[in-house]
């Protein structure tokens, strides 16, 4: 007969053997922090990510997951790129993309190693479980959920910081109906400091701990397929696709014992940036037409924003370098027949000019 502090024990060792860097377990219950998710949502917070709002009983209350439910098996999985953790030098004429996006897909990398262990834990006790395994996309607040599995604390940016590796972590949830025993919450040790919420450009942070989606460059260029909002387009500066902005000055993703852990199976190496994506320069980016696009991007995250999103944040990032030898690739849009890249190439045009004079 296995307890259940056996069990978690098994469990973890499972998924260390299948890739994950660090694993925890939590009660599939509601906390006083997957209940304000609701009221953030009230606030308005969440903009047109209507999938959140969709599934926002199952968010607020991890009980609601489904039938049984019990316990959700947390995984990490560390994505440093080889240049390190500290924030990228950016080349002359790059714009800047986030790291998260650069290489293969996290989403089907980590969700196919939740699956193997799923299949692992039942091999192991020779029974099927209810389980469901989720990546990102799933009813499930994910950070909530890793926290109270002891894989580290959300900072004041809301991100989750483990004490080695810092927060370049991608996180995945195992929900299943087996009793296991659970791992507690870890300090905040974020103490005084308040890096993040000074550095993000575009002010996005209400407080510590809570950060409006609308004004986040992440929701601006990857989840939003309208205009970026003109109050909130300067501030985006060269940021192409998404931002790390406010964990590249955390000091726990800078210090020198941060560790980038062994990578047997290989999983990290295909998290590395694409050579065009490390530092992808502008006149290319303005350039590519759909096709290219579509070639740059296979398996990738960067995927989300489409095309015509990556070239809606493209054209902003044009009109934020001021450099007059991009007026004939800016063009392009202003003649289109996109209206709103029309209008993102217009108002880059008004800025090139400035540049000129
Ligand atoms: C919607 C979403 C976004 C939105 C909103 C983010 C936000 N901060 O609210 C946008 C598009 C802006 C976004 C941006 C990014 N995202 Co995102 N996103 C999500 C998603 C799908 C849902 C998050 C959510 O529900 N947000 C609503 C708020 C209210 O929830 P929350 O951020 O989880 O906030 C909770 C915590 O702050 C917590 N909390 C606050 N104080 C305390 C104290 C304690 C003790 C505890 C326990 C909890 C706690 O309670 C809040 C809930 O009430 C998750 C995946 C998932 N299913 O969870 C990924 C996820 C959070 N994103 C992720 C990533 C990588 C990013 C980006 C870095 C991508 C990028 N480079 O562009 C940025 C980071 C920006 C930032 N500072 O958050 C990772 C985060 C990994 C990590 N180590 O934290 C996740 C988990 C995806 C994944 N599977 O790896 N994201
Ligand atoms: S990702 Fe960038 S824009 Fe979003 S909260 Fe962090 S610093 Fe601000």
């Amino acid at each position: 007969m296995t307890t259940p502090q056996e069990r978690s024990s098994e469990i973890k060792a499972l998924a260390h053997a299948l890739g994950a860097d660090c694993v925890g377990i939590c009660a599939a219950e509601a906390t006083p922090e997957s209940r304000a998710f609701g009221a953030w949502l009230d606030r308005g917070h969440g903009g047109v990510m209507k999938y959140l709002e969709r599934t926002r009983s199952q968010r607020e209350d991890p009980a609601l997951l489904f039938d049984g439910v019990r316990s959700l098996v947390v995984v990490g999985l560390v994505y440093h790129d080889a240049s390190g953790a500290a924030p990228s030098g950016q080349d002359e004429g790059a714009a800047r993309a986030s790291r998260y996006a650069r290489g293969d897909d996290y989403h089907d990398l980590l969700a196919d190693r939740l699956r193997a262990l799923a299949a692992a834990i039942e091999a192991r006790w020779s029974r099927a479980f209810e389980w469901r395994a989720w990546v990102d996309t799933g009813p499930v607040l994910e950070r909530v959920a890793a926290a109270y599995a002891g894989l580290g604390w959300v900072g004041k940016n809301t991100c989750l910081i483990h004490p080695d590796f810092g927060s370049y972590l991608f996180l995945g949830v195992l929900a299943t109906d087996l009793d296991c025993a659970f791992d507690a919450l870890l300090p905040d040790q974020c103490g005084t400091c308040t890096a993040c919420l000074d550095a993000c450009p575009t002010g996005a942070f209400t407080q510590a701990h809570e950060l409006d989606a609308t004004r986040c460059i992440a929701y601006t260029t990857i989840e939003d397929p309208g205009p970026i909002p003109e109050a909130l387009r300067e501030a985006q500066g060269e940021h192409v696709y998404g931002c790390d902005v406010c964990q590249e000055v955390c000091p726990w993703n800078q210090r020198r014992g941060l560790r980038v852990p062994e990578d047997p199976l290989g999983l990290r190496s295909r998290l590395e940036a694409r050579s065009e994506w490390r530092a992808p320069e502008l006149a290319w980016l303005l350039d590519l037409d759909e096709e290219a696009w579509r070639a740059s991007t296979r398996g990738s995250a960067m995927r989300r924003s489409k095309y015509r999103g990556l070239m809606r944040n493209a054209l902003v990032a044009a009109g934020n370098r001021c450099d007059p030898s991009l007026r004939a690739k800016v063009e392009r849009f202003r003649d289109g027949d996109d209206s709103m890249l029309a209008e993102h190439a217009a108002w880059a045009l008004a800025r090139l000019c400035e540049s000129d004079g």
